[in-house]
């Protein structure tokens, strides 16, 4: 249950999905496809997102706060240019899902590769989940199919639904082999981990010959503690301390 923990915080906060890719490609047009209205300004001119734009939204059930990204290029020389793109690679290194945006009608070109730096350096340490769209797919190709990457049209909204089915499916698998109860709340997740370290050091005196039953007894009893906070067995007292303990709690 304590490692549920992390798919319980997918549920409550929403899972963490940021639109990146180098300025024009349309991850503007795509955080409005996505959402279904015209939140973000969108111009043929490159560099229209210097600040990220933040949305939460429920796809069959399941929430996702999308953020659009100022385009990655090497050669900012404006300031604010610059602050956006350090915003965006931020967001590459914090995010659970990237979508990646790639402009079908062009030839791949140098900030395009700066883009794949950026997510390989900051990729392998996190369990961040790639979604590669070739966008613009309504213009004349200008690169080759690629295995795993989606075609989508921002303007004819082509792929567009087949994109959302992607991303919750993704999510829905993660959840699939959760048989019972997951956990959302810190409070609960540290009693589980607080028991659980009272069931190994339990486990541990056991292993002793002539272990001493009340020392047993005692990591057993703390163990059972923990787990009657969750179930809202501990008297309120200790409740109440412990919450004015660890939270500014005004009068
Ligand atoms: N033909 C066509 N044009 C598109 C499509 N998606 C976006 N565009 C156009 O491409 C241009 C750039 O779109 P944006 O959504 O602003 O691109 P962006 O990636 O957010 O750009 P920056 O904010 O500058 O990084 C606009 O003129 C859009 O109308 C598409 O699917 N097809
Ligand atoms: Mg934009």
């Amino acid at each position: 249950m304590a490692e549920s923990f992390e798919k319980g915080r997918f549920i409550k906060n929403g899972f963490k999905t940021s639109i990146i890719g180098i300025p024009n490609s349309g991850k503007s047009s795509l955080l409005n496809a996505l959402l279904g209205y015209k939140r973000a300004i969108v111009t043929k001119i490159s560099g229209t997102t210097t600040d990220t734009i933040e949305e939460k939204i429920n796809f069959s059930g399941i929430s996702f706060i999308f953020t659009d990204t100022a385009g990655i290029k090497t050669d900012a020389k404006n300031p604010i240019e610059k602050e956006g793109i350090v915003r965006a690679i931020d967001f590459i290194k914090t995010s659970d899902i990237l979508i990646w945006v790639m402009d079908y009608s062009k030839k791949p070109c140098k900030n395009e590769k700066e883009v794949e730096a950026q997510i390989k350096k900051h990729f392998a340490a996190k369990k961040t989940q790639l979604i590669k769209v070739f966008n613009k797919s309504d213009l004349k190709h200008e690169r080759p199919t690629e295995k795993g990457t989606m075609a989508i049209s921002c303007k004819t909204g082509s792929g567009i639904e087949q994109l959302k089915k992607l991303i919750v499916k993704r999510q829905e698998t993660l959840f699939s082999d959760q048989s019972s109860a997951i956990i959302t709340s810190m409070r609960h997740y540290q009693a589980l981990n607080n028991s659980l370290v009272e069931i190994k050091l339990f486990q541990k005196l056991i292993k002793n010959k002539n272990f001493r039953l009340e020392l047993a007894a005692e990591h057993l009893k703390s163990a059972l503690n923990e787990l009657s906070d969750i179930l809202g067995e501990t008297n309120s007292e200790e409740l109440l301390s412990n919450i004015f303990s660890k939270f500014c709690v005004g009068k």
